[in-house]
Parts: structure tokens; sequence; C-alpha cells
């Protein structure tokens, strides 16, 4: 990409919920710029950023996209984000490298909580947005309803600055009303300016209104004047609406259509006038610093890593520390991106995006910095919170499979993978169950390895509750040597936590010294291999009082057997129990929801400690103690409830004697205790 000059740098990122259209304007965006020949269609799976074969397949974005699209005047990076709220770390990624959001609505579609909720994380952020109604052509389309709903989910700030010339399939254009001046698109992408048609002009005169009124909310000498009936002139208006925007208070309205490539051109101006770029430095010479904000893996070049220069220049060959790991990197080639396209650069200014391959050792969130001790911030992804076994197709797979999952889950922050220690299972936590199934058609793509998914194992142990003694004989006589041991022992429950402990009570010398060590690990090996269902058996004392041997056939061998029987047969007698896990919850929802996510954790055998409302943001946080068997599928099942509003987080609190009807769904071990 040619660089120099005074080319200005915005850096936008579409965000909204699935379907509003973002894609297509990020095509229709490239299609303005002359990036590319023609509009791509999501049917036909033909636009720049949906390319991957999981994306065209399911018809929607998963992973974020750089566009990089530049004239004369402007270098416009857009991130192409999904909408499908499993993907929302896609969005949390880009938010750390813009400085702006295009929040794009349907005009002809309701919205949803999945906008609610992107919009909540922009606030979050205090990230400056515009908001584009695409969709004016479609059948249904109503800017007007859009906009009133608008302002019901985004509040005071949402200022309409246009009007639709047409509807549906007669949509051809816009009137701007701040300068009323009106422009139709025959010629699209090319505006050309009418005089406002008289229809329209009675409208103006009530959006002027509303206008005005988003306008000032974010400034209160504004307001005043406003309230006392004073008239205020354009550039006052135009000045107060830059600053709203700026501090994310005031959020101007624009529309148009992807697919017809109209109002595209006006929502640049916009972007290049009003929208805020990356700040410029003070100093020429500063160190360079940059944060990677995605990585990937590329068909050809391997590893690319999307990266924002924070400040500085960046070059190829610059030498930079990876201040999480103080290792050092060399910078390679540098790139931009359209899409799959690579765009060689010479070098990335302070507030460019740029691609950067063979990093070899830096994960998204890196800071590389000239400067070993910056205080450069992280990016904050959203917990993943539904945790699957992974099983293989083919067993053979397992390794492979692991493997696999890892390097996805260096690309996407929001996968974890680790292994159950137990079923020894491959374990993934994902957002959703779309996240997790998208994940494994990856998977299978990338790596060639085919892999199902189900609920994780619960890590329930077993226990005691009474008192047992016992006596464990090993005794074998094959010919030649043989083998002989005695354990007697008395076991008794400990308290909850106290795991294991082993006293030696033996006297007179009944088991020899040397072997006390062999029978204490026969008892532990029974118990880590499990009780009745195979659970490992805890908070145990275990009194080792009498035994008897032979001063040839003895062995630590047939000591630790004696133990082992000594305990299978003292556990039976001991009124064993299950325990299953019990995990503390925090659950946060707007108020409405709290007497629905009361009801479902109560069908959960939830004990409720706590409930608490915050009168300003209107949120209940519930906390409660609830066993992990129950709360398998609860990111989904909260999802569900609050319309995807609600958060919670899980610890690990303690275990507890399970029910009986819990105990009935297990199954007993079917092999042998001491097989
Ligand atoms: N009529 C009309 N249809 C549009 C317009 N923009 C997008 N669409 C259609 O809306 C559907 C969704 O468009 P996308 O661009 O994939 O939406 P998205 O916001 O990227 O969706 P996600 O990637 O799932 O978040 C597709 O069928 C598009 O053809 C438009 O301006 N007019
Ligand atoms: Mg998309």
């Amino acid at each position: 990409m040619a660089q120099g000059g005074s080319r200005s740098i915005r850096n936008v990122a579409l965000v909204g919920q699935a379907g509003s259209g973002k894609t297509l304007l990020a095509d229709s965006l490239a299609f303005l710029f002359k990036a590319s020949k023609r509009i791509g269609r999501i049917e036909d799976g033909n636009t720049l950023s949906d390319a991957d074969p999981e994306e065209i397949k399911h018809k929607h974005s998963i992973a974020l996209t750089l566009l990089a699209l530049s004239r004369q005047d402007l270098t416009l990076n857009v991130l192409d984000t999904p909408g499908v709220a499993d993907f929302i770390g896609e969005v949390q990624s880009a938010l750390s490298a813009v400085e702006m959001c295009i929040f794009v609505v349907s005009a002809a579609e309701p919205i949803g909580p999945d906008a609610d909720r992107i919009w909540e994380l922009l606030d979050q952020a205090a990230i400056p947005r515009l908001i584009f109604v695409n969709k004016a052509d479609r059948e249904r389309a109503d800017y007007f309803a859009t906009v009133d709903t608008l302002k019901e989910h985004f509040g005071a700030g949402v200022a309409p600055l246009e009007l639709p010339i047409g509807i549906e399939s007669s949509f051809r254009g816009v009137v701007d009303i701040l300068s009323d001046r009106a422009l139709v698109y025959q010629n699209a992408p090319v505006a050309e300016e009418v005089p406002v048609p008289k229809e329209i002009e009675d409208l103006e005169h009530s959006v002027h209104e509303q206008l005005v009124e988003g306008i000032v909310v974010a400034d209160d000498a504004l307001m005043e004047r406003y309230l006392a009936g004073e008239t205020l002139s354009f550039q006052e208006l135009e000045m107060a609406m830059a600053r709203g925007v700026k501090d994310a208070t005031v959020f101007p309205v624009i529309v148009g259509s992807a697919v017809k490539e109209i109002g595209i051109d006006r929502l640049v101006d916009f972007i290049a006038e009003i929208g805020p770029g990356p700040e410029a430095s003070e100093d020429p010479k500063e160190d360079v610093e940059i944060q990677i904000f995605k990585t990937f893996a590329d068909p050809f070049m391997g590893k690319l890593s999307l990266a924002k220069v924070r400040s500085g220049v960046l070059r190829p060959s610059s030498a930079l520390t990876n201040l999480r790991t103080q290792s050092d990197e060399r910078i390679g080639q540098l790139f931009t991106l359209l899409g799959k396209e690579h765009l060689p650069l010479e070098y990335g200014q302070r507030g460019d995006i740029v691609a950067l391959s063979k990093l070899s050792g830096a994960k998204t969130a890196d800071v590389l910095s000239k400067n070993r001790s910056s205080d450069a911030k992280g990016i904050t992804f959203e917990p993943s919170l539904l945790v699957v076994a992974v099983t293989p197709v083919n067993s053979k797979d397992d390794e492979k499979l692991f493997s696999a999952l890892l390097k996805l889950a260096e690309e996407d922050p929001t996968l974890s993978i680790s292994r159950d220690p137990r079923s020894h299972k491959a374990l993934v936590a994902g957002q959703g169950e779309a996240h997790i199934s998208i994940a494994l058609e990856r998977a299978a793509r990338k790596f060639g390895v085919e892999a199902t998914y189900s609920e994780p194992e619960i890590p329930y142990l077993e226990s005691i509750t009474a008192e047992a003694t016992a006596e464990g004989k090993y005794k074998k006589q094959t010919g030649g040597h043989g083998q002989y041991g005695v354990a007697n022992i008395r076991i008794r429950p400990l308290a909850r936590g106290e795991g294991f402990s082993f006293l030696d009570e033996i006297v007179g010398g009944a088991i020899p010294r040397n072997f006390i060590p062999a029978v204490e690990k026969g008892i532990q090996e029974a118990m880590a291999h499990g009780g009745h269902f195979g659970f490992p058996v805890v908070d145990v004392a275990v009194h080792l009082v009498d035994g008897k041997y032979h001063p040839v056939d003895s062995s630590e061998m047939s000591f630790k057997m004696a133990g082992s029987l000594a305990f299978h047969e003292a556990f039976a007698q001991s009124s064993p129990v299950v325990l299953e896990p019990i995990d503390e919850i925090t659950v946060i929802a707007p108020a409405k929801f709290q007497g629905d996510i009361l009801g479902d954790l109560n069908s959960k055998r939830a004990k409720v400690s706590k409930t608490d409302l915050d009168p300003e943001t209107k949120r209940a946080t519930l906390i409660a103690l609830v066993p992990r068997s129950e709360m398998k599928r609860y990111a989904t099942d909260l999802r569900a409830i609050t319309s995807g509003q609600g958060r919670f987080t899980l610890h690990e609190s303690h275990y507890e004697i399970a029910p009986p009807t819990v105990v009935s769904k297990l199954q007993p071990r079917k092999d042998k205790p001491n097989g």
C-alpha cells in the first residue's frame, strides 16, 4: 500500500447484532474505496470479510477481519466483527484497537438483546460511536420506528442526523437535517444533490427537534439556551455534536443501504470529519510500542498477528521486547490486510493497524515495546463458562485433538483447553454451544481430527460415615517363594477436607517396621483407585492396629496387597457415601429477571445466601451455593432466562454428601476393587 503524505488514520469497528449487515457494509466500503470490483453476497459466500469455510457455511462472521482501505487523504482500517453472542471475544479484541465504532442496526428487524449486550461493552469502554441504520431498502424497513427503538434502548444521546428519501424498494437517498441538503444516489455510490422533496420538509422539522435534543444532552450551556427557546446555529450544533461523539455521550444516527451502496460515502465523510482518530504524538522520536489484538493461522504466511501501533514508528527489523515474557522479538515484514489479501507496508505509524508474520512467542493482548517498563493495558475478555468434554471420533487421535484444540485457543482467547484430571479427556470452555461446535468444525478442517462433545464429568468423591475394622490377608503359595502379609485396620471418618491420615499403632513387631510404609501405600492406592462408584475416597483416618508376617514369604508387595484388601473390606462396612462438589455462584442480571433466576436456581437445589439490588444500575446480584452437577448447562440456561443479559461467575466451594437422587443415577464401578 502506498504510504506517506499527510494522510489521516481512522480505525473503526463495525459492531452490532447478527444479521444487521456489518459484513456487507464492510464490502460496500471496500467497493467505495475501489479496493474491490463488486459488493459480494452472503448467500454466494464471496464477501471479503467472511472468507473462512465456517463463515461461508453458517452465513455469519466468526472472527474479526481487517479491511485496510485507503485513498489520498485517509487510511480507513475497518474491523468487521461477528454479531453472534458466542463470538463476543472478537468484539472485545477489536475494541482495543479502534477509536470509534459503527453500530449497525437493521431498519427492518427488531433490536434484540445481543445488540444491548454489545452496546453495554461500548459503554464500558466509553468508546465513541455512530449508529448506521442499514437495510432501508428492505421490505418493511421503518426508519422512524427504528430511531424510536434506538432511543428506548440507548437513551437521549441518540441523535438522528438524516431522513431517508423513499423507503423499501424506493429508498434512493437521504436528507441531511443539520445542513438541510438532499442527496440521491441514482448512480450509487455517487450522490447527487437535489432540492429537499416537499413531503420531507414537514417531517424534517420534527426530526430536527429530535436531533437538537440529542445533541444538547452533552452540553449544559447549550441545553439551557435550547430550553429557553433560543435557536442554535448550525456551527454550534456541529461543534457540540463533535464533542459529544468524542465523549461518547452523543450517538448520531445515519441511514443507508449496504447492498444498494446508499449513504456509504456519507458514512466515510462522517468518520473522517467528526470521528476521532488516534492521538497524535508530541514527540517525533518516541519509543515504538505495539499491542497485539488478534492472532491467527494464515494458510500462506503461518502465524499472523494483528497489532495496533500505540506509539512510535514500527519498521521491519525493529527489535522489541515482549513485556509478558521479557523476551526479544524481531519484527519481520510488515503488512496490512484486505480480508485474506496481504498488502505490504513500508512502516506502521503511530495509531495504525499492522499485520506481522512469525512473531512466534507473542499472544493476543501482548505488548511489544522498546521500553521495557511500559504500562500499557491488557484486553478484557468475557469469561468462558460453558465447559464440555471433547472426545475424538477415532480414539487414536487423542493427542492430535488436544494439540489442535490448543492451536485454536491460541487464535481465540475465549476458548480455553485443559484435561480432566480424572478421565484425562480434553475439556473445552467456551462462550456457548455455537462457539464450541464451530471450534470442533475448525479442528476437523484445519487439523483433520473429528471430535464430538458432551457434558463434562463431575468430579465426585467418596467417603465414609462410620467406623469399621477389617483384616486384609494376602497369601499366595505358588511353589518356591510365597507371598504372605496380614494387616488389621480400623478406619474412621475425618472432617470434610482433611483428606487422609495414617496412624501406626503396631506394637510388639506384629508387622516389621520396614513393611509398614507398604501397608500405607496399598491403602492410599486403593483409596485413589476409588470406592463403590470408582471415585477417589477421601476424609478417612486409618489406624493400623495389628498384623502378621512370615520371615521368608513376606515382602513389600504382600503388605501393599494386605493394606489394599483391608481397606476395601473396611470401606464396605463403613456406611460409605458419595460427595458432590458444591460451587458458589454469583449471578448479576437486570433486576426484572431476579424472580426467574431465583426460581431456576431453586429447581437446581441451590441455597441462595444473598440477593442484592443496585438501585442505580437496576441490577440484581444473587449469591448461592449450588451443586456443580446442576450447573453443567447454566451458561445456556442463564442466557435463555435473561435474553443474554445475565452474567455469572462460579468458584469451587466445598464437597457435601450427595442425596440419593444423585447417587441413584451413578454407575457402580465394573472392575474389581483390587484389579
Ligand atoms: N436488503 C438489504 N439486505 C442487506 C443489507 N445489508 C445486509 N443485508 C443482508 O442481511 C443479511 C446479513 O448480512 P451480513 O452482512 O452477513 O450481516 P452481519 O451483521 O455481518 O451478520 P453477522 O456476521 O452474523 O454478525 C444478508 O443476507 C445480507 O444480504 C442491505 O443494506 N439491504
Ligand atoms: Mg458479519
